[in-house]
């Protein structure tokens, strides 16, 4: 296992500092044994943890149970089917009478992420500051190979598009990112794959949400490259990316 030392860009948040019991993180995580322990492990406690076991076959829903986590599973492959399986679940259990949660977070499963930043990511929204907090790894300190060069440049243009057409300030669109509950409701999320994250940074922009980015520093993941580190997932990624900002702006001019 690769960590990285991250005394770094942002300093680590003491959970003490911070009420996290209204938090709710929501982890996709597809055959992710062997990080998710270090992932539950690091994470603050925060009033729930939700890992959506999107299929898996190493057992990483047992896993996740046994760290203590609540697991939903979603046989529908993609990381925006489990995203959406884990906001499915925060409305079963509100409907079950739960308390709403006033933050959601999301998580990769991967280790990539420095799960003991949380605090640092939702105080925006504690201090009623922001509507939606994006972790950005172009910010902040990667490891060498976290990112691959093709993920850095399509990240940028990815944000460079999204500047243009909504006038927005992106850096990232990294995975850990906060927002407050009922805001996230509000962008009706819908993309099953590798378009959510984009999608949900346009809605944003479109919705008004105050929305604030801050650095957050990226590692290289625990286990098996699904993504990123592949040609074919990156290619596949960054064709989707492509199409949703070309899809969503596309139904802005016809909205006019
Ligand atoms: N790729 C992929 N990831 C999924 C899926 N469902 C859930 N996940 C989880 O979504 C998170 C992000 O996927 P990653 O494979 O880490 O994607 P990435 O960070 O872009 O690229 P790599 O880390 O290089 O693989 C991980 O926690 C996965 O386990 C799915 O259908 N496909
Ligand atoms: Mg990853």
């Amino acid at each position: 296992m690769q960590v990285a030392n991250c005394e770094h860009a942002v300093n680590e948040t003491n959970p003490a500092d911070r009420d996290l019991s209204s938090v709710t993180v929501i982890i996709p995580a597809l055959n992710e044994s062997r990080s998710l322990p270090f992932v539950l492990r690091d994470l603050p406690r925060v009033g729930r943890v939700i890992v959506v076991d999107n299929g898996s076959t190493d057992g990483t829903g047992e896993i996740a149970a046994a760290h203590g986590a609540a697991v939903v599973r979603e046989e529908r492959r993609g990381y925006g089917s489990a995203c959406l399986a884990g906001m499915a679940a925060i409305r079963q259990s509100i409907a079950d009478n739960q308390p709403a949660p006033h933050i959601v977070v999301f998580l990769d499963g991967d280790y990539s992420d420095y799960p003991n930043l949380l605090a640092h990511l939702v105080r925006p929204i504690q201090d009623d500051e922001a509507d939606f907090v994006l972790g950005s790894r172009l910010q902040g300190v990667r490891e060498t190979g976290a990112m691959p060069l093709e993920s850095v440049l399509g990240n940028r243009l990815a944000c460079c598009l999204m500047r243009h057409f909504w006038r927005t300030n992106y850096t990232d669109l990294g995975p850990f990112r906060a927002l407050e509950y009922t805001a996230l409701c509000r962008l009706n999320m819908q993309d099953t794959n590798f378009g959510w994250t984009v999608e949900m940074q346009i809605k944003a922009a479109q919705a008004g949400l105050r929305i604030r980015e801050v650095p957050v520093p990226y590692r290289c993941r625990i286990g098996v490259s699904k993504i990123s580190g592949t040609l074919r997932g990156a290619i596949q990624a960054g064709a989707k990316i492509l199409y949703t900002i070309a899809r969503y702006r596309w139904q802005m001019w016809w909205a006019k």
